[in-house]
């Protein structure tokens, strides 16, 4: 017999699986549905890198695992190809973005075919396919309609360099997520979606969600929903009166000064004459900086004072009216109480401009900060004084409201979604201009294609490239025939990952993104396996539309994701660096001590691990260890296509489950590949046999007990560690299953049999060719999971340590029947000789026994 070669094995199952459409699925109402879904790639230029693998195969485990427990598993995979990277290489060499796709996907597709994922290839979906997108068109009319969507002149992130404008979301630092170029503050005409209209269904929804916690609680910040109040200030001198919201309504006779967003639309009503110049001066500079440099608070705080002054409704005391950029024209309304007796910011503006500050809530007696933010009784406070805060909210909100003053309010961070770019390759909006004003295309004249253009540049003006298109520009409204000019905006790259899971159920259908019935079986998606980068954006993004698409009556669930599941990154390689002096090594301790060290790296084959640390073999000489992200600086990508060449895809989805938690950061380790390699083999060896070893297989050999205990032992680990999605752990089980059954003198058929079936969802070729070797002609996906019988489980006899004062002496062995038999147990442990010793001449003071646990003697000498 030959040996494992998975080179031999995995590209025939894989034309089986794809020849006989083994993974295709149907809905069948006489099945339970399980939809397990994976964040689709973005098909870069450099192909699938070693991240992918990891959460693919989680989720192939579970689609595989759940089809041999009678589940209708639906798994599917698509692309989602608009975007970036595409565009910016068309604008360099001239190639159609179209052209970069395809070929990316096809490379992409070969990969995950050669990773034996058992997806349903006839399912595969595109982001960028017109067939697709003119349903993200469609939703986008019915975001439309709903009111959901409208244009805006605002001031938006614009990325000179990209040549576009960002999502607040999108920009870090002030500079833009995708390749760090600054952007700067300008004002255009954009498409923005009212998310903000779903932000307590958006929170609401998140309580019945099996989502990580942080996860949550990251969309959650990000919604940021405070309560307080809206309190009206009337101008002194004027009609006007300005609106403030707070969350601390129980500071109000602490606010000695307000503050005006530099973008306030009283600021100039207001602002005395004498004052005039210095606040347009400072309102122009405001507006160059971006919404985080404006917040930075390690930034010395700056304004400008209007000359004009508000009443305080509480006590009627006039306060000045400032304008600072600490405050934000787009958050609660865009005006602010300033109460620097409580309020960091506001009590540094204070110092810097020379305002009063009173204090409203008692510090305790020992502080000495500056703010008081703490607990404490409300002070210089009249009708509020001895109230604790939550006491003096509520009393202060009753009074603003019975005297016309304000009302209780509820805010959110949550800005409504700028949802347009100035950019190529991304889905046209259905959308023209007749006269000057935006008209939604209808139903009929979907999809609306993206035009063929030459120059994908986009210009410095902001003026998007598919305005160079004239000819598709101009046309005329299908209703009236009039003359109108098309949107050249294009929607984000988000728009194609809200909706996609929902064209996986139904994607060949045409009256709608999806069939009504199908869409009913099918949701919600029970798993969702992706990184957590997505922890925000997209995942927010697709809850919100989902919950419209659910408003309109056209998806039977209020979320789309019922489990998600992040799994960690994988990191380069461990790296070693031992620390010498003088020519000769020091431990990493000592290097800190110690001026001119040498650092030299040294190879993982030098080094052992002792405990949490790694030593230079054989010494005392502690070495640093850690590991990288990968990246093409640092050399140390790791190929998924080198390891499959080399090692097989079995392996490659096997280390990659084994590497630890799915959800935990973790180091590559290429001898962990080897290692794991070396179990194929051996389990290989074990049914099959090679040159070298012959088979354990015995189809005549009858079972032992004994063999059915490791079996049952592996099936209970497996299965429950499978439903867990602990995958290192049940791979470890299978391991230790071999181990154990290679001490046998025979397998008996119907041990490897189940065991290959256990094997399958993780290493799913070499079982298949395991499983035909066992005599089937059928794959072994739809196989029966091995029913675990609890009996074969049963302990035919316990051990117990017994103990003498506490330390345990001895260990006895007692036959599982007796093993809570107190009087029995105790009176063998005494027949121990080490335990006869410590007792003669003793005197027993109490027996301890806890059943199935321990014994413990408490003696007194003497
Ligand atoms: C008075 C006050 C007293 C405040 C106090 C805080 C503490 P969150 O919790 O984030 O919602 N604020 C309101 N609108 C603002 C804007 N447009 N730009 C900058 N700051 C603004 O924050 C709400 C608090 O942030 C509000 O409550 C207001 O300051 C400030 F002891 O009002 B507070």
């Amino acid at each position: 017999m030959s040996s494992y070669d998975p080179s031999a094995i995995e590209p025939k199952w894989q034309s089986y699986w794809l020849k006989n459409k083994t993974f295709k699925t149907r809905k069948d109402e006489g099945k339970p549905k399980y939809y397990v879904l994976d964040m689709f790639p973005y098909p870069s230029g450099s192909g699938l890198h070693v991240g992918h693998p990891e959460g693919y195969t989680a989720t192939d485990i579970l689609a595989r695992y759940k089809r041999m427990n009678g589940f209708n598993v639906l798994h599917p995979i698509g692309w989602d190809a608009f975007g970036l990277p595409a565009e910016q290489y068309a604008v360099k060499t001239g190639t159609h973005p179209r052209t970069t796709t395809e070929k990316n996907i096809n490379r992409f597709r070969e990969q995950l075919q050669m990773l034996g994922f058992s997806y349903d290839w006839d399912r595969e979906v595109n982001t960028t396919d017109p067939d697709y997108y003119k349903w993200t068109q469609w939703i986008f009319l019915k975001l439309y309609d709903k009111g959901l969507a409208y244009e805006e002149e605002a001031p938006v992130n614009w990325c000179p360099e990209l040549g576009t404008v960002l999502a607040n979301e999108e920009v870090i630092d002030g500079k833009s997520e995708v390749g760090g170029f600054p952007v700067i503050r300008k004002p255009m005409r954009q498409w923005v979606l009212k998310i903000t209209e779903y932000a307590e269904k958006l929170l609401e929804g998140l309580d019945d969600l099996e989502w990580p916690e942080s996860t949550k609680e990251m969309q959650r910040n990000w919604i940021g929903r405070s309560i307080g109040a809206e309190i009206e200030f009337p101008v002194a001198d004027h009609d006007e009166t300005i609106k403030a919201f707070t969350t601390r309504p129980d500071t109000l006779f602490g606010a000695t000064y307000m503050v005006l967003a530099p973008e306030h639309h009283l600021v100039r009503d207001i602002t005395v004459s004498d004052q005039r110049k210095d606040v347009e001066e400072y309102v122009q500079k405001a507006g160059l900086k971006s919404d985080l440099e404006r917040q930075e608070e390690s930034k010395k705080k700056t304004g400008v004072f209007t000359g004009a002054y508000a009443i305080n409704p509480v006590n009627g005391k006039e306060i000045p009216i400032w304008v600072a950029d600490y405050v934000l024209a787009h958050y609660g309304t865009g005006a602010i109480m300033a109460v620097p007796g409580q309020d960091q910011r506001d009590w540094e503006f204070a110092k810097t401009f020379d305002l009063p500050i009173i204090r409203t809530v008692q510090p305790p007696e020992d502080f000495d900060g500056e703010a008081y933010v703490g607990e404490g009784k409300a002070i210089n406070s009249d009708f509020l004084n001895g109230l604790d805060i939550t006491e003096a909210k509520e009393k202060m909100i009753k009074w603003l409201e019975a005297n016309g003053a304000g009302t209780k309010s509820v805010n959110y961070k949550l800005r409504d979604w700028l949802f347009s770019r100035q950019r190529y390759w991304g889905e046209p909006f259905p959308v023209i201009h007749v006269d000057g004003e935006p008209k939604p295309l209808p139903e009929s004249e979907l999809p609306v294609v993206l035009p063929e253009i030459d120059d994908y540049q986009p210009t410095k003006t902001g003026e998007p490239p598919l305005a160079k298109a004239e000819s598709w520009v101009k046309t005329t409204d299908p209703e009236t025939g009039k003359d109108a000019l098309r949107e050249t905006n294009t929607m984000p790259q988000w728009a194609g990952s809200c909706w996609y899971y929902l064209r996986y159920i139904s994607p060949e259908f045409n009256g709608g993104p999806v069939e009504k019935g199908e869409e009913k079986y099918w949701m919600p998606v029970d798993l969702y396996v992706g990184g957590s980068e997505h922890s925000v954006l997209h995942l927010l993004y697709a809850r919100f539309w989902h919950k419209v698409l659910y408003d309109c009556g056209l998806v039977s669930t209020k979320e789309p994701f019922q489990k998600l599941v992040h799994q960690g990154m994988i990191l380069g390689e461990m790296e070693y660096v031992a620390f010498k002096h003088n020519g000769a090594h020091v431990s990493a301790e000592k290097a800190e001590e110690l001026d001119d060290v040498e650092r030299v790296k040294v190879s993982q084959s030098d080094v052992e691990k002792r405990g949490e640390n790694f030593y230079l073999k054989g010494t005392e000489f502690q070495v640093e260890s850690r590991a990288h992200k990968m990246s093409k600086s640092r050399g140390n990508v790791i190929n998924p296509d080198d390891v499959v060449e080399q090692y097989g895809a079995d392996s490659l989805r096997l280390y990659e489950m084994f590497m630890g938690p799915l959800e935990q950061v973790k180091p590559w380790s290429t001898k962990g590949v080897e290692g794991v390699n070396r179990f194929l083999s051996r389990a290989w060896r074990m049914i099959v046999g090679d040159q070298d070893e012959a088979a354990l297989l015995d189809k005549d050999a009858k079972v032992a007990p004994e063999q059915l205990k490791v079996l049952h032992e592996a099936i209970k680990k497996v299965t429950d560690d499978i439903e867990n999605m602990r995958f290192n752990t049940a791979i470890s089980a299978l391991m230790i299953f071999v181990n154990e059954a290679r001490q046998w003198d025979a397998l008996p058929l119907s041990i490897a049999k189940p065991f290959v079936k256990l094997l399958s969802p993780f290493a799913p070729h070499v079982a298949e060719e395991l499983w035909s070797y066992l005599g089937s002609d059928q794959t072994i996906a739809y196989e029966a999971w091995p029913e675990l019988n609890e009996e074969y489980l049963i302990e035919d006899s316990i051990s117990y340590p017994v103990q003498v004062n506490g330390k345990v002496r001895a260990n006895i062995e007692v036959s599982a029947d007796k093993a809570k038999d107190k009087e029995f147990v105790i009176a063998e442990a005494k027949k121990q000789e080490n335990i006869q010793k410590y007792l003669d001449g003793s005197t027993i003071i109490k027996e301890i026994f806890v059943p199935e646990r321990i014994i413990n003697f408490v003696i007194k000498p003497g």
